[in-house]
């Protein structure tokens, strides 16, 4: 996968050396490059943003840099790439998004800072390609750096060959619209307290069913949402009523 990521931060970006993503984009798996928005403006101060027409608070990004940078990383001449733009105006970033952006050959992260992007850089992208505003969750940030590191991280581990454990993928939290049931390891006793006894039985089919259980406890008393919006046909009969 491709990934251009244009911000007036890039150093923000630093971390996408380390881990697995460092090493998804040592072996190819990803290929990661940074751009400084700033590299496309032309005046001396270098200014990306400026009043909002209409007044207001803050300020907004200008559409001139914009316009230039998205021309030269997704140039009209070859495949359009996916422009994702984080904004707490966008829709909700989910697994199902990760899933969906990690078929994607080419991901653009544009990421807007102070009160956002002048709207017309996103309607004039439309007419190009693919462009999705992006949330996180419901409350705000300074930028959209954070957010990408954050998506990114989401997408990268969907990636073929970048987990060591595809079965993490199948067990985990979301992948079944409930919550992942707590995890123990050695030792069996700590401070006093015991690893749950049926978890060190070596009886294959009662560990399933706690385990689907205590999924069931735990999204019914943290995320009754995920619960209601469960498919029914998730649901088994020995499931215990939540
Ligand atoms: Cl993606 N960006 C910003 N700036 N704020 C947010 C967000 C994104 N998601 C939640 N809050």
């Amino acid at each position: 996968m491709r990934v251009d990521i244009v911000s007036i931060f890039p150093e923000y970006f630093a971390p996408l050396d380390l881990s697995l993503i460092g090493k998804a984009r040592a072996n190819g798996t990803l290929r990661l490059a940074v751009h400084d928005l700033r590299s496309w403006t032309h005046d001396v101060h270098r200014t990306v943003d400026d009043t909002p027409y209409g007044g207001g608070p803050g300020m907004v990004m200008r559409p001139e840099p914009w316009g230039a940078a998205l021309d030269a990383l997704a140039p009209a001449e070859s495949a359009a790439p996916r422009l994702l733009v984080p904004s707490p105006a966008g829709v909700p970033f989910t697994q199902a998004l990760a899933y969906e952006l990690a078929a994607e050959p080419h991901l653009l992260f544009a990421c807007g800072r102070y009160e956002g992007i002048d709207q017309r850089v996103l309607d004039h992208a439309a007419t190009r390609m693919p462009v999705t505003e992006v949330s996180l969750g419901d409350y705000v940030l300074f930028g959209g750096e954070v957010a990408v590191l954050v998506i990114l991280e989401a997408v990268v581990r969907l990636l073929p060959g970048v987990l060591g454990n595809a079965g993490s993928l199948a067990e985990e939290s979301h992948a079944h619209g409930l919550l992942e049931a707590p995890m123990y390891t050695k030792p069996a006793t700590w401070r006093g307290l015991d690893v749950p006894e049926v978890l060190r039985s070596g009886d294959h089919g009662r560990i399933a069913r706690w385990r689907r259980d205590a999924a069931l406890a735990r999204t019914a008393r943290r995320r009754p949402d995920m619960l209601a919006a469960l498919d029914p046909g998730e649901l088994d009969k020995r499931d215990v009523a939540a």
